[in-house]
């Protein structure tokens, strides 16, 4: 069979028919750049994308969850029917794709049935042996670095020999599960990378934009990512990818980093690209101070005038901060505290234990200097964490805001919808003081469906019902909401209209609750909701704007674009026959359409 692509990497939406099914999704996705449909893919896609170019492979990316969102009437069946891949790789990375993923796997397999489907990711790692018994689901890749065992998975499948020596793989033979070793556990994170130029060579060579974008309104806010490690060295309980849970999925006793010379190079390769922020994923200094000064000390010379956004895990000493800002020209904080309470604090997370005196002293130093940001985030759904509890943190962010200018802001929202499946909570649940409402995958699959984000999550804690969880969210978005008005650091329009919104949200969860006890979801309430992910969904715990950088007028390079394209056409017109000459050409009046327009 002739095919268009080695493979096509498939984004689904978190809920696949999301534009005709009548839920309230809740908050759950208010503090990210994605709506709830969660539409942005794993950065892994861009990693397995740049890997397997390097070995010939052709793979294009589809984030059909956004393509669905931006266009109700995109077809899913349609647009797949017209693409002949080699084989199709779907994530089920993030939990809350159980539905979207299964769904979009169906449809794959009832169009191409001879087409290897390929899952992968955290959630698929976790639940292996549970998913490959799906009919539309062939092989399950296993573990956080997969890019080697995809490509002999790939080179296998072209020979048409069996898979029984890919590493990490789960797969089926005569309806028998087989489980492969891991086998592909890196020691370093080197031989992988972000490479900008492959996206860009896609869009070209598939002539397809839309299709790669990250999440909705990305144009407006290219905010990117680089990834330091993976695993963690933290113990976080309510976390899918803490020490203990990466010892349970991957069998690795600690983290793996990217040397600093490849993070740095990387994040200039971004830079040419984009001027938007480059967020740094995960605390430089967990691979020791050494690790983080070499890092720092390379961006120095990199002089990159892009924005870089760090983490902190833990309150790191003055010096740091100080580094930092003699390295990096534009740069902003992130900090998780979780809890005001410190003994909550403790016990989400007992191996990085740091004082409100200590993180205070941190926001001090960072401000007085020339970090132009500082976001302090907390969440609901914590270990001892009560109705009250939750009320106190939002008081603390007063104390916050008053101690500190208008740099300085502060998020809450609930952990939702899922704990994560694998984390201590999950696994331990009664030691944490969770109770879990599913376990397996389809009892997630199912939970998605429920009609209000109350019925979603997958547990409540010992100290807070489903409901408490619900109101508590709401509760403290109106009250930090108004804080912010009245301490500048949101502007009146913005606050009003996300105070309108909370109301909206609660008004109908509200009427559903009600319906629900008597057993009818009445059809007013089924046809306000039909479809609908913004209106009560988003922006209901903060404006999602608070969560972007100011843009620039131009926000990408167009020059480092111009170039990779014309390096790229000139390598096919090197490699080309006469037919893909005129592949060319259409490319090319392809570009000269999309400049017009
Ligand atoms: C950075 C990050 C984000 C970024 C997104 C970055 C991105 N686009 O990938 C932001 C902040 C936006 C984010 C959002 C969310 N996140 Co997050 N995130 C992380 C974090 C800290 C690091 C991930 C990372 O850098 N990976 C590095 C890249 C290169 O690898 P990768 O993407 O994982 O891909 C590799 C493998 O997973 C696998 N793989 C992945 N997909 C596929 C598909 C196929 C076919 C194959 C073969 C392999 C494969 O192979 C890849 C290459 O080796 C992890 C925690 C951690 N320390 O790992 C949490 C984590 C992954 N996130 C998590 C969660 C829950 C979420 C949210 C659902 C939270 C929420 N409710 O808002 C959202 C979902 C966003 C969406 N889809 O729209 C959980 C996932 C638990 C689970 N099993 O469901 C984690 C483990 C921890 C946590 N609680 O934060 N996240
Ligand atoms: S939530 Fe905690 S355990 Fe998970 S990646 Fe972040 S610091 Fe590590």
């Amino acid at each position: 069979m002739r095919t268009d692509v080695d493979l096509l990497l498939l984004h689904a939406p978190s809920v696949y028919d999301f534009r005709r099914r009548s839920i309230l999704y809740g908050p759950v996705s208010d503090l990210i750049p994605s709506s709830p449909v969660f539409e942005m893919y794993p950065l892994g896609f861009v990693t397995m994308a740049s890997y397997l170019a390097e070995r010939g492979f052709t793979v294009r990316i589809v984030n059909l969850a956004l393509r669905m969102m931006n266009d109700r009437r995109f077809d899913v069946p349609q647009f797949l029917a017209r693409l002949k891949p080699g084989a199709v790789g779907i994530d089920l990375h993030w939990l809350p794709h159980a539905h979207g993923s299964l769904e979009i796997a169906r449809i794959v397999k009832e169009l191409h049935p001879n087409v290897p489907v390929i899952f992968g990711g955290l959630s698929s790692t976790y639940f292996h042996e549970e998913l490959i018994r799906y009919p539309q689901v062939d092989y399950v890749l296993r573990g956080d670095s997969v890019e080697p065992a995809l490509s002999e998975l790939l080179r296998v499948l072209a020979a048409g020999v069996l898979p029984d020596r890919v590493p990490n793989l789960t797969w089926k033979a005569n309806g028998e599960v087989r489980v492969n070793p891991l086998g592909s556990l890196p020691e370093s994170l080197d031989y992988v990378d972000l490479r900008v130029d492959r996206m860009v060579e896609m869009v070209l060579r598939y002539r397809d934009l839309e299709s790669v974008l990250p999440f909705n309104g990305w144009w407006g806010n290219p905010i990117t990512a680089v990834f330091t490690a993976k695993g963690c060295a933290h113990e976080c309980v309510t976390c899918g990818s803490s020490h203990t849970t990466c010892g349970l999925l991957t069998t690795r006793r600690h983290p793996v980093f990217r040397s600093p010379a490849s993070l740095v190079a990387n994040m200039v390769d971004i830079s040419r690209l984009t001027r938007g922020p480059i967020f740094i994923v995960g605390d430089l200094r967990q691979n020791g101070d050494d690790y983080a000064h070499e890092a720092l000390e390379r961006l120095s010379r990199a002089a990159i005038g892009n924005e870089i956004v760090f983490e902190l895990f833990d309150n790191p000493p003055r010096e740091y901060l100080e580094a930092i800002d003699r390295a990096v020209r534009n740069w902003s904080l992130e900090i998780s505290p979780e809890s005001h309470d410190e003994r909550i604090r403790r016990l989400q997370d007992e191996t990085t234990f740091f004082t409100n005196a200590e993180m205070e002293a941190t926001i001090d130093a960072a401000l007085g200097l020339r970090s132009h940001r500082l976001d302090v985030f907390f969440m609901i759904g914590l270990p001892g964490q009560t109705r009250e509890s939750v009320r106190e943190t939002v008081r603390y962010c007063q104390r916050l805001f008053e101690r500190s200018d208008r740099r300085l802001s502060c998020f809450i929202s609930p952990m939702g919808p899922f704990l994560d499946p694998g984390s201590r909570g999950f696994e331990e649940p009664e030691r944490f003081g969770y109770r879990l409402l599913a376990r397996t995958l389809e009892e997630h699959r199912q939970l998605l469906l429920q009609p209000s984000w109350e019925h979603i999550l997958n547990y409540e804690t010992r100290w807070m019902t489903r409901r408490d969880l619900v109101e508590a969210t709401y509760e403290a978005a109106e009250t930090l909401n108004a804080l912010k008005l009245r301490y500048g650091r949101i502007d009146r329009a913005r606050g009003e209209g996300v105070a309108r919104r909370i109301a909206a949200a609660r008004a109908l969860k509200n009427r559903l609750d009600d319906q629900g006890r008597r057993g009818v979801i009445d059809k007013e309430v089924a046809r306000t909701l039909e479809g609908e992910v913004r209106a009560f969904s988003v922006s209901t715990v903060c404006d999602k704007r608070e969560l972007f950088w100011e843009g620039h007028v131009m926000n990408f390079r167009l020059l480092t674009i111009l170039r990779i394209a014309l390096r790229y056409l000139g390598r096919q017109v090197r490699s080309s026959t006469l037919l893909n000459r005129a592949r060319i050409a259409a490319g090319f009046n392809w570009w000269r359409r999309a400049k017009k327009a």
